[in-house]
């Protein structure tokens, strides 16, 4: 069987990693259908070697869709989704619209497919922070049990999306070029050379809402018994988001241990010799599906603790690809 799948925000940074990641995996398309704002309507992509009109997304765009994969901002997945599932699609959001509702399925696949099942139309695709901890923490919570996660990120500008790559280019050679005056205008400091202790909106406590996805939708995904807290960072790198990990456990597992059943575990690449330069950075990360951990090391402060350090492709693993391979998940068990 072949489906007809929509991506809404289709020229965006996630949208255009969608598209590309569909055709890589030859997933099954009839036909594809890219939606986004009036301001693209028109515009020419190309999927599978032929050329496909943007369309403007509304209420109606979507009949006749069996998959609708979201990445155009909460808000427009607050008003379309539903109408797309009235009309018979599975949608699969990429925003933090749905994520915590307890109704929707907060999924990455390593971790809990079986929470796909009962399904009512949404499906949440979580943080691309999240994401990459997740896949990581995971074999570890099965093995000794994650009592306590504190993550500092080091996050890319291509999560906040096309505009900031921009930015930081612009900006990088206006200063290399002496330039005084530089502008910014998606992040409210330069961003070039810099970093910012702020991912998304500040609230009364303190913390932004990207530290708060990463603790919420963690223990949505794995486990509510498990406390986290974070530090998110963005940092003047292109793609891929960096994450140092420290993680309590309630059994003591050997580094050894933790080497071994991580590189035996679904998604993701061992890569730690650091005497001999090998841990993992966004520049080699880029592109790449897996989420690479190294400098994998005992946290001797405590019993049971456990440092390391996470890089994954945030817009193919923390975005596109979790939402492809969500939608995979669904053909294979039937959900769909
Ligand atoms: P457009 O290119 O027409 O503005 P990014 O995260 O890279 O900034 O991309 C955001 C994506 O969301 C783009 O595809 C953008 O389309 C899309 N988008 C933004 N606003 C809307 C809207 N009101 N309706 C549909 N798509 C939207
Ligand atoms: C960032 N993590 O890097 C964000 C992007 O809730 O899906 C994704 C925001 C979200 O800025």
């Amino acid at each position: 069987k072949k489906y007809n799948v929509a991506i809404v925000g289709a020229t965006g940074a996630v949208g255009q990693t969608m598209l590309q990641i569909l055709e890589e995996r030859n997933f099954p398309v009839n036909n594809i259908l890219p939606l986004a704002s009036s301001r693209s309507n028109g515009n020419v992509i190309k999927f599978c070697g032929k050329e496909v009109k943007v369309q403007e997304a509304s209420p109606s765009s979507f009949s006749g869709i069996d998959i609708a994969l979201f990445s155009a901002g909460k808000s427009v997945s607050t008003e379309l989704a539903p109408e797309a599932v009235k009309h018979g699609a599975v949608v699969i959001d990429n925003s933090n619209a749905f994520r915590l509702d307890n109704e929707v399925p907060l999924v990455v696949p390593e971790v809990n497919p079986e929470d796909l099942r009962g399904h009512k139309g949404i499906i949440a695709n979580p943080n691309c922070s999240t994401i990459q901890m997740v896949v990581v923490l995971k074999p570890i919570h099965d093995v000794a049990k994650v009592k306590r996660v504190v993550v500092s990120t080091y996050q890319a500008v291509s999560g906040t999306g096309l505009e900031a790559i921009e930015e930081l280019k612009t900006q990088s050679k206006a200063i290399l070029e002496g330039e005084k005056a530089i502008k910014n205008e998606v992040y409210p400091y330069q961003i070039a050379f810099n970093t910012l202790p702020h991912i998304d909106v500040f609230d009364d406590t303190g913390y932004s809402l990207e530290e708060w996805k990463m603790v919420h939708e963690t223990r949505k995904i794995l486990d509510d018994t498990i406390a986290v807290t974070a530090t998110t960072v963005r940092v003047p790198v292109m793609n891929c988001h960096s994450e140092a990990v420290n993680v309590e456990t309630y059994e003591k597992i050997s580094v050894e241990k933790v080497r071994e059943i991580l590189a035996k575990a679904p998604g993701v690449k061992v890569e730690d010799a650091p005497k001999e330069l090998k841990y993992p950075m966004p520049i080699y990360v880029s592109g790449k599906d897996d989420v690479y951990v190294g400098r994998i090391r005992e946290d001797f402060s405590i019993d049971c603790g456990l440092n390391l350090w996470i890089v994954g492709d945030n817009l193919r693993k923390g975005a596109a690809l979790n939402a492809v391979q969500i939608a995979e998940t669904m053909i294979k068990d039937n959900l769909i």
